[in-house]
């Protein structure tokens, strides 16, 4: 029996759905006792190290977590379940972690785009049972903006480069940490789990030592509304108009959709619930058992979107997005998309001059960490026929307006592009990387459905101002948009739905034509 420290802030689920699926029984710590007469522990870590540490001692785990591990009894860190077996972090200066060794967990300083968020690969320092029956071409998935740095190199397992090479797993004796996500790593992170509790497993050595390469990032979106009958399906817009005849298109259910793109080896899965905005969406309980449903057997990351923003009920009951949010991250979530509330939020603060500190976007990032909240951007291009003088961002484009206008800005859109808004896409995506947003879903009205391929010059222009990482979306009709958005710009993902859906270019083409031209991960 596997014993799990949750201390409230993020998707135990995932972690729990993996060992289930692996065939192990688990239970979940209540108390400081649970710890240590646990027979394993695993300790999977998420949101910030300051809350993280705050939220130990509150609960009671704090000592006996220290004791249990200073014994040497069979232990596996996740994440900050390996930053928090440290001294401090830069993260949280003044909050001193688990202390077990010595060592600080520091920033990344280099010039690629904070979070490490996606997948990349391990270089082995020594030799250990979890990599047993692996290949050595694996990826992992990494979520994370800082990076252990232990004083005791006898302690470090493996190595990833991002910039640099960085501790990416330790292991001393029966405890065992690492910082990508096994639970996320699809068939290569279950077998690592599997190997993790077979104690008697040989030491291997499957890794060789090598630089590892960060994967570009192949995302199937699915967008969920109820269709005309009231029930819950995928459907797909052509720019935003889901209707065809009148009806809205029904193009599958969500869960076994979700299911498929995993087997067809998705990186990631993003589901926005596309009607999300006009009602609150905990009543709008379908999407929870979406991704409850779908976490079970899908181990790579899910994103959900739609209706993430304060709401106050019939009743006068008030919920904020951060309670929202929570929900779905307890149902199987990783990360949240934000759209609509990004939009109100730059406004405020373009109008108030700063930030608030009570935006969706900072709430949520404050307490799940950077990574988990992404924000949805759906701009339409807007033709002005100079370059000079205007309160938006311009670009001077290859493709002239129907006038022969040569410059445009993107105009932000809520509601799902019913109502435009006065704010460009390049100024709320810098707004909101400064708020605490970790991720960019950068879509793009005029090129929704179409097939004619990604938008390089908005991707271009707003992967050039901001740090985080971009998600590229719509327009995808070709194996080669793909190559292309790559390419062209630095984007560390492309998304694409239509395509996918209605099996057109199944998601295995799109690796197959990429592998040997760009970095990807290949199962
Ligand atoms: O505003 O916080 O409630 O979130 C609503 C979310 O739903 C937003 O992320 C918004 O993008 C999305 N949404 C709202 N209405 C629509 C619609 O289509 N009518 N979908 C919609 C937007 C855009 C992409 C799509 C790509 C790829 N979908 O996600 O999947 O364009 O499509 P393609 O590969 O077929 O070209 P909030």
């Amino acid at each position: 029996m596997i014993t799990l420290l949750d201390y409230g802030a993020g998707n135990v689920r995932s972690i729990i759905n993996a060992f289930i699926h692996i065939g192990e029984r688990i239970k979940v710590a209540r108390g400081p006792e649970d710890i240590m007469s646990a027979e394993i522990l695993v300790f999977p870590g998420v949101g910030a190290f300051g809350s993280m540490i705050d939220a130990l001692k509150k609960k009671g785990f704090f000592d006996s977590l220290r004791e249990y591990i200073f014994k040497d009894r069979p232990f596996l860190g996740i994440c900050l379940g390996l930053q928090a077996l440290f001294e401090k972090s830069e993260e949280s200066p003044e909050v001193p972690g688990l202390c077990i060794f010595r060592g600080i967990v520091r920033r990344f300083r280099c010039d690629l785009s904070i979070p490490h968020m996606g997948w990349n690969g391990l270089s082995q320092r020594k030799g250990s049972r979890i990599f047993n029956g692996l290949r050595g071409v694996e990826k992992f998935y990494f979520v994370h903006s800082y990076h252990v740095d232990p004083v005791d190199s006898d302690i470090i397992l493996t190595t990833t480069d991002y910039g640099y090479p960085f501790v990416s797993a330790i292991e001393k004796g029966n405890i065992i940490a690492v910082q990508f996500h096994p639970e996320k790593s699809g068939k290569a992170g279950l077998r690592i789990l599997e190997n993790f509790l077979s104690i008697a497993k040989p030491r291997q050595w499957i890794f060789k030592d090598r630089n590892t390469r960060f994967a570009k990032r192949i995302i199937a979106c699915l967008d969920v509304r109820s269709n005309d009958e009231g029930d819950l399906v995928v459907t797909k817009g052509d720019r935003y108009d889901v209707r065809e005849e009148g009806r809205v298109r029904n193009l599958g259910k969500p869960v076994s959709l979700a299911r498929r793109y995993y087997q067809h080896g998705a990186d990631e899965i993003t589901f926005l619930n596309i009607t999300g905005f006009r009602q609150f969406p905990l009543r709008d309980m379908p999407m929870l058992e979406v991704l409850k449903l779908t976490s079970e057997n899908v181990f790579v990351p899910l994103t959900i979107g739609g209706g993430i923003q304060d709401y106050t009920d019939r009743d006068g009951r008030y919920y904020s997005a951060l309670e929202v949010a929570s929900e779905y991250f307890r149902s199987g979530a990783d990360k949240v998309s934000i759209g609509t509330d990004a939009v109100k939020i730059a406004q405020d603060f373009l109008k108030k001059g700063g930030a608030t500190g009570k935006s969706s976007i900072e709430t949520i990032s404050k307490v799940y960490g950077r990574q988990a909240v992404v924000v949805s951007i759906d701009p339409r291009r807007v033709y002005v026929s100079s370059g000079r003088e205007s309160r938006y961002r311009l670009i001077e484009t290859h493709i002239p307006g129907p006038d022969g206008e040569r410059f445009c800005y993107y105009q932000c859109t809520v509601k799902g592009g019913r109502e435009g808004r006065e704010l460009d896409a390049i100024t709320l995506a810098k707004i909101c990387e400064e708020l605490g947003a970790g991720e960019i879903l950068l879509n793009c009205i005029d090129r929704d459905g179409t097939r004619l391929g990604y938008d390089i010059e908005l991707i271009e222009a707003v992967k050039s101002e901001v740090r985080i990482p971009i998600i590229a979306s719509s327009g995808a009709g070709r194996v080669e948009h793909f190559l292309e958005v790559f390419e062209k710009t630095d984007v560390e993902a492309a998304l694409a739905a239509g395509i996918f859906h209605r099996n057109e270019v199944p998601i295995e083409k799109v690796k197959e034509y990429l592998k040997g031209k760009i970095e990807i991960r290949i199962e």
